[in-house]
Formats: C-alpha cells, structure tokens, sequence
C-alpha cells in the first residue's frame, strides 16, 4: 500500500528522530512472505536486501519479512501476492508451476548433470521463457532465481537403494503436478502436502518419505524424523522471487532499479550460500543420525522412461521451452 510520507512531528523524542526508518512511515510499506527457516540462506539474504533497499531507497520503502509460512502455506502465499494481500513471495518452481505450468520446467526429473547446466539454463534461455510466462498471470519474476538445490529422498522405512525401492513407497511431494506425475512413474505413491506440513506428516507417519535438498532437511530438521537419505538428484528446484505485478507496475523506476538490483544480487549470493552448504551438509546430517546411500540414476531413469514421462511432459510443456531446456542439457526424450 502507498502511504503519503508525513513529515517529522516536533516534538517527537530524540531517538525517534534519530531512527527515521521508525519515525515516519515508509512511503512503500510491503509484505514478503516465505515458507523456510529463519536459518536458511533464502532467509538470511534476502534481510540484507530488504535492510539495504531501505538504506539505499532512504526509507522510502519498508519491507516486513513473515518466514516459516507465518501467513500461511505456498498455495496461500501464492493467492496473497496474486491478490495483493501481499508484495512479494518466493514459490519453488514447482509451486507456482499450479499457476504458471512451464514453470516446472527445470524440475524434469534428471535433467541438469551440474550446477554449471542449471544456471546456464535458468540465466539464459528458459528462465526467460518461465519468467515471460509468469508476468502473464500479473506477476513480476526478478531475473536471478534463488537456489533450492538438488532434491534428495528420504524415508523413516528401508533405505531407497534404487528405483525398486519406490514401489509403493508412501512419499510427500509438494503440491506440483509435474511431482505426482514422476513419483506415480516410479511406481510410488505420493501425496501432495504444503511444506508447512511436512514435519508433522512425517512424525505422525501419514507419510514414510519426502524429498527436498539437503540445506532444508537441516534447517526444517527433518532428519529429526527421517532415518535415511538416498542421493539421488533427481529434481533441481529453485525459487522464483516474485512481486504483484499490479504493485511493482505502481513503483518509479527509480525505485524499481533499487529493489530489482538488491534482491538480484541477494540471490547471486545465496546460491554461493547453498553451494558452500552442499560442501559440509551431509557431514553435519551424518552426525546427527540420518544415514546415507548412493543410488544409480540409470535405474531410475529407465522407470520414468517405461513411464512414459519425458514423453507426456515433452508435450505438456511444448517443444519450445522443451528445446530450450534441451539446448542447456543434451536430448532428453
Ligand atoms: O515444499 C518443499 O518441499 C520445498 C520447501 O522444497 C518447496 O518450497 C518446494
């Protein structure tokens, strides 16, 4: 909401004064809201965006972060920053994917060897495309997107030592069509829960396994719940920063230019943040119980396959964005 700024009132106490930030009320007054941890680097740099663009905007914009899904889970945040309720939200590829379908595009099941290939893709070509596709649904998708990371399985049953392993495996996946599409072609069966229920699922056994990147079974401490962890790669997520487009169409390019290149350039270092946390996480996990396992992509390559996977997702997705996401990482299906 934009607020007329008012000027400061005699009177007031010195410390007030000295805090202009508190003193008058901001003239872009903003809520982003978000479903990790306070301790996830999403979190983290995305506060020092938010404590810059005040610095460098002179407090003229004011944005109030509500993590750990303080306003509810990804589908309500999804229809908050739609509405306007509010500014900005970070949904995962896949969860905004219910919205923007294509966006999905980069969570094709074993698609990007590296990381290399992922920002190669995600810079370049088909974050372009996702990024066009979401401001058709009145949305504004900032041009770096934020790391999630490589998904990883987990369970509180037998190990995942293959693609066998899933048959019938009880597994939540967040609420995405493209990942009940792939758990239902490895033969599990998955269930879609918002994020902010994963904890308790898993405790309660409405579910045996999840999947996510390493940096969020620590910092949600899943490994509380869960007794081993199957590498696998299997899907490279990642969140898109977006804002209400109706919103960020009313702010001055002035402003604009603060706010784009601070929640850029916090999310060039939060992928440093997850890329340093890829090197020691798996250690720190080990040490607090959750056993680990190698598993072969080939086995669950040719389960998707036999599926028919890439094929029904090639066409879902159209041979553009699919050749797109071909020109980042070799022929697919
Ligand atoms: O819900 C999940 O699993 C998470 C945290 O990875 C997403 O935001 C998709």
């Amino acid at each position: 909401t934009r607020r007329a700024a008012f000027g400061l009132a005699a009177g007031l106490p010195a410390a007030l004064l000295a805090a202009p930030r508190i003193a008058r009320a901001a003239e872009f007054d903003w809520k982003y809201g978000h479903n990790l941890p306070v301790t996830h680097p999403l979190h983290i740099r995305a506060q020092e965006a938010v404590e810059r663009i005040a610095r460098e905007s002179n407090g003229r914009v004011d944005i109030k972060i509500f993590p750990n899904n303080q306003l509810g889970g990804d589908t309500d945040m999804l229809s908050q920053v739609r509405s306007g309720g509010i500014t900005f939200f970070t949904p995962s590829a896949l969860v905004i994917a219910t919205l923007v379908p294509v966006a999905a595009i980069n969570a094709v099941g074993f698609a990007f060897a590296d990381y290399d290939q992922v920002w190669k893709a995600m810079d370049g070509g088909v974050g372009a495309a996702v990024r066009q596709a979401i401001s058709k649904v009145n949305l504004h998708a900032f041009e770096k997107m934020w790391d999630n990371g490589f998904r990883q399985m987990t369970t509180s049953g037998r190990a995942i030592d293959g693609a066998a392993a899933m048959d019938g495996l009880k597994i939540r996946v967040p609420v995405s069509p493209l990942s009940i599409s792939m758990f239902r072609g490895l033969g599990a069966s998955p269930a879609s829960l918002q994020f902010s229920e994963v904890y308790s699922a898993l405790q309660t056994k409405i579910v045996d396994a999840q999947e996510n990147p390493l940096p969020i079974i620590q910092v949600a401490k899943l490994y509380e719940v869960q007794k081993s962890c199957a590498l696998t790669n299997h899907i490279w997520d990642g969140y898109w920063f977006i804002a209400s487009g109706r919103v960020w169409r009313g702010v001055p390019a002035d402003l604009q230019s603060i706010v784009s290149n601070a929640i850029n350039e916090a999310g060039l270092a939060q992928r440093g943040d997850i890329a340093g946390l890829n090197a020691t996480v798996q250690a720190d996990l080990q040490s607090k119980g959750l056993a680990f396992n190698r598993t072969d992509p080939d086995s669950f390559r040719a389960k998707l396959r036999a599926a028919g996977f890439y094929g029904e997702w090639k066409t879902r997705f159209g041979d553009e964005a699919w050749g797109l996401l071909e020109t980042a990482v070799g022929k697919l299906a």
